[in-house]
Parts: structure tokens; sequence; C-alpha cells
């Protein structure tokens, strides 16, 4: 875990954790045992710390957060020790050095660094804080604004910048070990040790904090440890080290038992979760990806192009007129633009990417293409007309793709000669912003098509999750139990207000109604009508398709449930209101005021029943693919961990007790696991197991 060589008179420490030395049990040990064997040692005039592999150490390793503390690798301890040490200690960072391991860092006499390392303190994204001394040094060295920064924001800075600021002290160009040796050997003899914690804050003013405070209402709005992280850099500007050091970890614990704080790292383990694909071996042979055909230059069309320009892929975008051509290529370079003028692009930037893009008329263009995606129309004739265009054009071992949102993979497949050649990638609008990219596996898509289509999300920055096909797939199949839901509360009672209001009390940044309006009624309406003639129904006639049929569409007809001024915040409207309670007389119902509890519950209890259908269905593999879908495409909020990881915090018996009050008949699989005293959690675990099996 920690070896120590010595280098005449310089012990290194050399941390071994792969993959990304986290502060596993034994690193702590080892370090302690390699400063003691230091302290002892009078021969020994410096020592350096560094990471072996990729790395320096990533953070805490959060896998531990669960221990009680005393069987918690002591971070806290190995800093203190570190801090105390009566000879210069050197951290060498590469890769990244972030949590926990700036902590450590920063507990040293000096920093150097390789000028690509990163530097950060990303535990907010945890739920939790710096605990191990972030808080209160991490000011001491960059200023009070700065740390909140970097502290509210999770975000790493490169080590570029933290020389600039201090945070470093030598950039070491070439080998860093032996730069690392060189930097201790200077300083062997400086006296007194520089400590980061007896320096004072500069920046701290009142200002500054008050600033801070108001604005994590709006960045972390209901999340715990923002503020905590707040309260804690103000002490480090306040109050001597000794009593911020121990309030830091006070706050820690209480950070760490929160439910956000469970939610936040239930993602970040299912996240990485759902990359990996149940009975696909890591030796699965991938295809080489090099040139993309996009068919579509629509909003979707255009989008998805952009994420392969930004990856430096060169694409190919077909249209069937000029003008449909042009106005895709405009909204795109407009969009580059616009990244430039906020200073995420350079103008080079703009144009080297757009140099990528080769606009066509003709589908016989894409015949070299590695991967040819279709964003066209949503209409099953226009797309199997388009793939068996595709299946005589593409070139052998060419993945096709569609991007459909809710049509049968298979029967698309089927209309071509190469099946296993065929996958939905379904992205979601904006395709260029949204991270979230179901993987839709068809029944013959290949084992390598899969696995190349998952590589290449983690390619293109996306978090790619396999789904089976049925119609809406995973996310839209919840969203629409979701939606049936939400307008059953407005026909009994309910404003449309009253139930985003609760939604967004829950943490979602748009409830039910301003989603719909954002997407557009008609959008919505044109899915009630499909469906009810698939299944030989009447026509849908709710208030919301009444709505629409008075050609209010939405934000993009400047109202529809909602008006819109021109800061597009919903205002309810009177005759849309009148609408809805005309729409209840004519049904015989008499109002009822419902509660923001009541809704969150129906609403929160109808997703978590549809996911507990889809699961058992086989049509996602994992409740923790569900969160990570429902998170990154509907705005789930990520400190609730997931509307699957939620149903554990609220109890399963609970979800399964409201379902029924309300009419609604729990999955057989909720049932099951309530019943047994079980979460999803532990489904997936079971599957795992059994899959292993
Ligand atoms: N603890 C445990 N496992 C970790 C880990 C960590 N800190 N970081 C990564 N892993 C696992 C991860 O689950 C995956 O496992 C594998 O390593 C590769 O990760 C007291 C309390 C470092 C930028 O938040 O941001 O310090 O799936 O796929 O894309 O103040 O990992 O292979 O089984 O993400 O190259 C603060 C979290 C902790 C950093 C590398 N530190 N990690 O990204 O690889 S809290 C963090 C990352 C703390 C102290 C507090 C990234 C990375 P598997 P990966 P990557």
């Amino acid at each position: 875990m920690v070896e120590q060589s010595r280098h005449d008179d310089i012990l290194v420490l050399t941390i071994h954790n792969p993959p990304v030395n986290a502060f596993s049990p034994g690193v702590p040990e080892g370090l302690k045992a390699g400063l003691s064997a230091a302290a002892a040692d009078d021969r020994i005039a410096a020592v350096v710390l560094i990471g072996g592999g990729r790395t320096f150490v990533a953070g805490a390793d959060i896998k531990t957060f669960g221990l009680p503390r005393e069987q918690a690798p002591d971070l806290r301890g190995t800093v203190q020790q570190l801090d105390a040490f009566p000879k210069p200690t050197v951290a060498a960072l590469h890769g990244t050095a972030l949590g926990g391991g700036l902590e450590l860092a920063l507990a040293c006499s000096y920093r150097v660094a390789v000028p690509d390392a990163r530097l950060g303190l990303p535990e907010v994204k945890l739920g939790v804080l710096p605990g191990a001394g972030g808080t209160q040094r991490l000011p001491r060295v960059v200023g009070a604004q700065k740390a909140l920064d970097m502290m509210l924001s999770g975000a790493p800075i490169q080590a570029t910048e933290a020389k600039e600021l201090g945070l470093v002290d030598d950039l070491i160009e070439g080998g860093l070990l032996e730069g690392a040796l060189a930097f201790a050997r200077r300083v062997a003899a400086v006296r007194p040790l520089p400590r980061i914690s007896e320096r004072a804050v500069d920046g701290g003013s009142p200002e500054v904090f008050a600033a801070a405070r108001e604005a994590i209402k709006k960045t972390h709005r209901g999340q715990l440890s923002p503020s905590l992280i707040i309260d804690l850099a103000e002490m480090a500007v306040n109050r001597p080290f000794e009593e911020g050091w121990q309030a830091e970890a006070q706050k820690f614990m209480e950070a760490r038992e929160s439910p956000q704080s469970r939610g936040l790292r239930h993602l970040f383990f299912t996240e990485r979760e759902s990359a990996k694909i149940p009975g696909l071996g890591k030796d699965t042979p991938l295809l080489d990806i090099r040139r993309v055909g996009v068919i579509g230059a629509g909003t979707m069309g255009g989008g998805i192009a952009m994420n392969f320009l930004n990856a430096g892929l060169p694409v190919t975008i077909v249209e069937t007129t000029e003008e449909a051509l042009d106005r895709g290529l405009g909204v795109i370079r407009r969009n580059y633009e616009s990244s430039a003028k906020k200073g995420r692009l350079s103008a080079d930037d703009v144009e080297r990417r757009m140099a990528l893009l080769t606009p066509s008329l003709d589908m016989g263009d894409l015949k070299d293409a590695d991967l040819i995606i279709e964003a066209v129309f949503e209409d099953m004739g226009v797309k199997k007309d388009i793939f068996t265009r595709l299946d005589a054009l593409a070139k052998d071992g060419a993945i096709l793709a569609t991007n459909t949102s809710t049509l049968d993979v298979n029967e698309i497949a089927a209309v071509t000669s190469r099946p296993e050649q065929v996958i939905g990638l379904h992205f979601f609008s904006p395709a260029n912003v949204m991270k979230l990219l179901e993987i839709v596996r068809a029944e013959n898509t290949s084992d390598t098509v899969l696995a190349t289509c998952m590589a290449l999300a983690k390619k293109i920055g996306k978090v790619g999750v396999v789904v089976g096909v049925c119609d809406g797939f995973v996310g839209n199949r919840m969203v629409h139990r979701y939606g049936e839901e939400a307008r059953r509360l407005v026909d009994e009672g309910a404003s449309p207000a009253d139930v985003d209001a609760a939604m967004n009390a829950l943490g979602l940044p748009m409830g039910p109604f301003q989603m719909t309006d954002m997407a557009g009624l008609d959008i919505g309406y044109a899915i009630r009508v499909h469906r009810a003639r698939q299944r030989g129904e009447p026509e849908p006639d709710g208030w919301l398709d009444r709505i629409v049929k008075t050609g209010r569409k939405g934000q993009k007809t400047g109202g529809g449930i909602y008006d819109y001024d021109e800061t597009r915040r919903p205002r309810p409207n009177a005759d849309m209101q009148a609408l809805i309670e005309a729409y209840r007389a004519e049904k015989g119902i008499t109002p009822r005021s419902i509660s923001a509890d009541e809704i969150t519950r129906r609403l929160t209890g109808t997703l978590i029943n549809e996911g507990a259908r889809i699961l058992d269905e086989g049509i996602a593999q994992r409740a923790g693919d569900i969160d990570v879908i429902y998170i990154y495409g509907y705005g789930f909020p990520a400190y609730r961990g997931g509307p699957m990881h939620y149903a554990g915090e609220q109890g399963l018996q609970k979800v399964v007790d409201a379902l029924k009050q309300y009419g609604h008949t729990p999955a057989p699989l909720l049932e099951r696991l309530a019943r047994e005293g079980k979460t999803f959690a532990d489904f997936d675990r079971e599957r795992a197991n059994s899959s292993q099996k």
C-alpha cells in the first residue's frame, strides 16, 4: 500500500492503491509507519509523498463512508501527523489530488506538481464537505473567495493555476519524482517549516460570505453541505485554526449521515455501474469509430452531430433540402458561437469543429461512415424507408442507429439484412447539452455494437445506460405514467401550479406542467392520440387535451397551461383555470384541496411503480440504472439519489400503501421487496450475484 524508498537523505513514500489511490484502509497505516521511520532516522532530511500509477490520492475511500468512525481510515490523524512533522514534507502531485488527497498535500510543508495535474475539493458533490482540514487550510492559501468557489463548485483547478495561487510551490517539467527530490533537497534545511495552519486568511469580508449564502439558494437549493462549508470557511477567517479544525469534524459527520449524502454517494457508484453491461466481458472487441453520419439536421440531428464534433470526430450530416441543411448548420454554428461568447470555446475551436462537419443532400455520402445515426421525423414508415436505404449503402460493419424516442427498434432492425448492427441511441433534447444517452439494445444487437456504443458514450461525455425495447424504453415510459397521475391530480382539485410547486419543493427544477409547456403540449397530445389509436380507444379528451385544442401549445406559442412573460416565468392563466373547472363540472367531479405531501407521494409513487415493472421485465438491468436515467434525463434531484433510491429512503412499504390508497396496483416486484423489508439496492445486489453464478 505505501512503499518506502530511500534516495540519499530523502525518504519517498509511494502510495499504491489502484486505480485512483483512494485513502483506503492500509494507506494511513503505511503513511504513519513511513513518517515515524523518517522522524526517527537522523539520516533522513526530508520526505516526499507521491502516488503510484496514474494519480496522486483521489480522496477518501467513499466506500468506507458507511463504516463506524473507529473503523474508517484515519485521514485526520494522518493530516495531523504531517502538520506536526519535524522535517520538510513535499507532496508530489500528478493526475488528480482531490478531496482528502489535496488535504494531505495541504498538510505537507510544500507541494509540487506536473502542469496538467488537477487539484480540487469535490466533497460537495457527495453531499459532504472537506473533512480533513480542507475548509481551514484552503482559505489560508488561496483566500476566502477562491476557496469558496472551489469548495462549493467541487470543480478542480489545473496545477498551473494552483501555482499562480500559491497552492503549488513549483511546477515540475519532466520526471515528477526527480523534480520532487531536487526540490526536497533545496528545502531540506529551511526552518521554520512552513505550516498553512499558522497563516491568516486573505479577503474574508462578511460580504463575501453573505454573497455565497445568497448564491447557494439557487445553485444548491435544498442542500445541506454547502451552507456548512460556508460556515466553516468563515470560521477559518474569524476563529483559531484548532477551533475550525474541531468544528469541521463535527459538521462533516452531520453531512455524512444526511439522506442527501447517501443519495449522492449512491449516484456516484451507480453511475459507474451503469457503464458496465451485465454479461459483457471487458474483453468484448470494440469497433473503431472514425467517421459519423447523421441523417436529419433538425434540433435533434444538429445537437447529436455536435457531440461528435466536440470529440474531434468528423460528421457528415444529411438533409433532404438545401434550406433545411443551411438552417441546421446555422443552428450548430450559432450554438458554438454562443459558447465562444461565454468563453467556453475559442474562435479557433469553433472553426475547427465546423471544419469537421460535412453537409450533404445525398445519403450515398454516408457509405464510408462507421456509425450512422438517424434523427428524422418520429414516424415508423419514414424510419423503415431510411433503414432500408442505409442497409443498401452503408459499409460492412457500420453501426446503424436510430434516435427514436418511443418506436420499436426491433421493427426498424427487421427491415435490414444486418439487425445485429442496429441499435437505438436515444439522445435527450438539447442533445448537445443533456448528459443522458439511453442505449437501446434490440433483440439482435451484437455485443460488439453494444459495447462500442457504451464506450462511445463515455468518449462524447454522455452517461450511457443500456435499456430494452418497449414503448418509451425507460425514461419516457416512466414520465408517461407520471404525467397521467399529474393530470389526475388536477382532475381531482389540485391546480397545475400546486402540482409543480410540490415537485419544485422536492428538488425538481421543473414540475410536470412546467416541463410539458416547455416541451410543447402538442408533442404529448400526439403521443396520447397515437397510444389511444393503438389501443382502439376514443380520442383523448382530458382537460390538457382541451387546452391543446384551443391552440395554446406552451412556451413556443407564448402560452399553454401557463402564460409566459419575457423572462419565461410561468403565470397561471384565468381562462385555462376556468377550462379546468368546467371540465371537472362536466365530469361531475367535486374538486378538493390536495396537499403537497399527497402530490409528492403520488407522483414519486407512480415513478417508482413503473420503475419496478420496468425492472421486472428486464427493460432496465438495475434499479440504479433507472436512477441514473431519471436524474440525468428528467431532472430528479441528484441528492435524492433517483426515484428508486428515494423509495428506499421513504420505505418501500410506505410506497406500496400510498399506491393502494390512491387507487393504483403496486407492481409485484415492489410488493415483494416491501414484504421482505428490502430496498431496490438489495434487488440489484441479488441480481448481480445471480448473474455471476
Ligand atoms: N473512493 C472509492 N472509489 C473511488 C473513488 C473514491 N474516492 N474515486 C474513484 N473510485 C473508483 C470508482 O468507483 C471506479 O471504480 C474507479 O475508482 C475508477 O473511477 C475527508 C471525505 C478520480 C477523477 O470525490 O472524481 O476525500 O467502477 O471511473 O473516470 O475531505 O474517480 O472501476 O469499480 O471515476 O478516471 C473526494 C471521486 C472523496 C473523487 C478518476 N474525492 N473520484 O476518474 O475513473 S471524499 C472524490 C473521481 C473526501 C475528505 C473527503 C474520479 C477520478 P470501478 P472512475 P476516472
